[in-house]
């Protein structure tokens, strides 16, 4: 196993280095970090962290447009462009625990996509304002039955992908800027028949640094389901 994990940033700064140091600790592990362009400076403490970690982690700084899903289609196709297997990814601001990560790396020896599931039994989730809680599994059920997806937490982004699973699927075609880049993604991969599991994690809501979540992403997110299921009936 050479897993790698990708981890997009945007005004990380005093996150980043914990949740790196954390992933450190775990054999094998390489980051490749994301940045935005983050104003606060993130990209820097990102190059330091490169100095300092003997060739495990990398950063790729984007310019441009910014973007969730710009991020990440730039860091899978980065991964893919090395040996690293599984490819992971996951949060910059500690709401996923490096801890689980071994436990999602041990599963993905029997699937081509593990997801860390807030809503599969054992899932949780910690100091989420009550308001934010009903919107994501609002968002879930209503992905659900909108394009017959069969995941519990598709918009969770804490994943290990096998990489020749990856491979197959169509990064470049993916229209999503924002957090519907993580459905769109999900529903390809069982679209492409791609064997999923979800294994429970307890999400905690970050103590440093704000969420990005924005009405434009809101909307995008509202949008992505009946896309999918167009492309479904069309594809
Ligand atoms: N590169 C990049 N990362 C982003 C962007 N928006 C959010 N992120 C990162 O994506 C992760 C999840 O975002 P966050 O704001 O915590 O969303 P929330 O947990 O749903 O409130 C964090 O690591 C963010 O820094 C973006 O536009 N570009
Ligand atoms: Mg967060």
């Amino acid at each position: 196993m050479r897993p790698l994990v990708i981890v997009p940033t945007y005004n990380e700064r005093d996150n980043l280095p914990v949740v790196v140091a954390k992933l450190l600790r775990i054999p094998d592990v390489q980051v490749l970090v994301v940045d935005d362009g983050s104003p606060d400076g993130t990209g820097d403490v990102a190059d330091v962290l490169v100095r300092e970690s003997d060739g495990r982690v990398s950063v790729l700084h984007r310019t441009g447009p910014r973007g969730l899903g710009l991020s990440y289609i730039d860091g899978l196709r980065r991964a893919l462009r090395t040996d690293a297997t599984p490819v992971c990814q996951m949060d910059a601001d500690l709401s996923h625990d490096p801890a689980d990560l071994p436990r999602l790396l041990a599963a993905s020896a029997n699937a081509d996509l593990v997801i860390g599931s807030r809503y599969v039994p054992g899932g949780r989730i910690e100091n989420w304002p009550r308001r934010r809680v009903l919107l994501s599994a609002f968002a879930n059920r209503y992905i659900r039955a909108i394009t017959g997806l069969r995941i519990n937490d598709s918009t969770s982004g804490f994943r290990c992908w096998r990489r020749e699973a990856l491979q197959r699927l169509p990064l470049l075609q993916i229209a999503s800027n924002g957090y519907a880049f993580l459905v769109e993604l999900a529903w390809e991969a069982a679209a492409a028949g791609c064997r999923i599991t979800e294994v429970p994690i307890t999400f905690v809501e970050r103590r440093h640094g704000a969420s990005k979540l924005s009405a434009r992403v809101l909307v995008e997110s509202a949008l992505i389901p009946w896309r999918l299921a167009w492309r479904r009936r069309t594809g």
